[in-house]
């Protein structure tokens, strides 16, 4: 129980299940502080999920949702997590994270769920920003000034479709735009060349979309999407603005007893893989690509820093993880930043921080499976990141380009766009 309260209590907690926009079941928090204020946080979900990421509770009874209710994590923060927050500053977001990860006790929250302990942590933030009567991203910091190279999903594959290309993500790198805005412009016009290059190849079927808003075209080869999505940047005029990036997801094409990458039809070594990505990098202005190796090749990533002279950015690899920062931060050099992979928000800015002292580019990135909330957007900018993935089309990507630009607009001559210095904008 707390007592005497003020604007910055915490006085309630209020958490219930959603629906995402693949349709599963997620989690949604209302943190209240004194009597009036109040911020919410929905919870995204991953489909290509690593190994070491927070874990995600689920009901696991098949006859509701599959098994994929949310019943219980919304049970944990009422009975568990609530009786324990109620009382404290919300603004006091490291004690509160604490809290959390000692209430939950495992070393990857399992007990309550990281869907539990993300979801209330994020809404503390926007409560504890809704009680200072400022935007999220000025609460986060207060010289927050960047805005992000959007990476654009536009060729959408592996487990985010249900076509044949090995990796998940062909994008356009709009590095080259003067603002965030002209970013979406110049997405805009690749994207509506690629539809019409597309439709013309294949048919109208090619043009349909992937979970995160892209084309997911019957294609195997990617050199063939690629050379697509080239013509697409000339046809809009904007090569000059455009460089490329993948996340190749290749945990998910990892024969891990083989200890053979399974890819368009062979089975390679990772050094066979390698020789791949020199020569995609050979051919195409490609400036990033995320985990071009399976989650434990550490040889694998070593290579490809080491050898790829690109960004070679960790998401499965890393999992947001300090600990895992720490360990392999000389085997890539950028890290993926997914708050749902780590479970608090403050244990998120940690893994940013660490990423900033070992030199690495930060992206931050959405996942698979969202919802309509823009928070990773006030994130982004709150750590001056100069990259963020959020994929192509549909409204719970557009929502996060959405907020970018209404933040962008209110900065006004303070907003600073990326560009080509992606890795560090100061
Ligand atoms: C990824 C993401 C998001 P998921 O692998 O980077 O694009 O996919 O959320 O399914 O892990
Ligand atoms: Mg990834």
């Amino acid at each position: 129980m707390y007592l005497g309260k003020n604007r910055f209590t915490i006085t309630k907690i209020v958490a219930r299940e959603i629906l995402d926009c693949r349709f599963n079941p997620t989690v949604q928090v209302d943190v209240w502080a004194g009597d009036d204020v109040w911020g919410r946080a929905d919870v995204p979900a991953g489909r290509s999920r690593g190994e070491r990421e927070a874990w995600e509770l689920r009901d696991g009874d098949k006859k509701v949702f599959g098994g994929l209710g949310v019943q219980k994590a919304v049970k944990n923060i009422h009975e568990i997590i609530a009786p324990a927050l109620i009382g404290m500053d919300v603004r006091d977001q490291r004690n509160i994270d604490l809290a959390m990860i000692k209430l939950d006790g495992t070393p990857n929250k399992k007990k309550l769920g990281g869907n539990a302990t993300i979801g209330v942590s994020m809404a503390v933030a926007r409560a504890a920003a809704n009680a200072c009567n400022l935007p999220l991203y000025r609460y986060l910091n207060v010289n927050a000034y960047v805005l992000p190279v959007p990476l654009l999903n536009y060729i959408n594959g592996g487990r985010l479709t249900s076509n044949d290309l090995d990796f998940q993500e062909i994008c356009i790198f709009p590095v080259g735009a003067e603002t965030f805005r002209e970013s979406m412009i110049i997405g805009w016009d690749v994207y509506n060349a690629l539809r019409d290059i597309l439709s013309s190849k294949y048919g109208k079927i090619a043009v349909n979309v992937g979970d995160e808003g892209g084309f997911a075209p019957p294609i195997v080869s990617i050199k063939e999407a690629m050379d697509h999505l080239v013509k697409a940047v000339k046809v809009a005029g904007h090569e000059k603005k455009v460089q490329y990036g993948f996340d190749c997801a290749a945990t998910h094409f990892y024969d891990a007893k083989k200890k053979v990458y399974k890819f368009e039809g062979e089975e390679r070594t990772n050094k066979d893989m390698l020789a791949f990505y020199k020569e995609l990098i050979k051919k195409y202005p490609i400036a990033t690509m995320e985990d071009p190796f399976d989650e434990d090749d550490i040889e694998g990533f070593k290579m490809a820093t080491e050898q790829l002279g690109i960004q070679i950015v960790g998401d499965d690899f890393l999992c947001t993880n300090p600990k895992l920062i720490r360990e392999r931060a000389d085997y890539c050099n950028a890290l993926l930043l997914k708050f749902n992979q780590i479970g608090t928000l403050s244990e998120t800015m940690d893994a940013a921080e660490s990423a900033y002292r070992h030199k690495f580019g930060i992206m931050v990135s959405e996942r698979s499976g969202e919802t309509e909330d823009p928070i990773l957007s006030d994130v982004t900018v709150g750590i001056n990141a100069g990259q963020i993935k959020t994929g192509a089309t549909r409204s719970e990507r557009t929502v996060k380009y959405n907020r970018l630009l209404e933040i962008e607009h209110e900065l006004g001559d303070a907003a600073l766009y990326a560009g080509r210095m992606y890795t560090n904008p100061f």
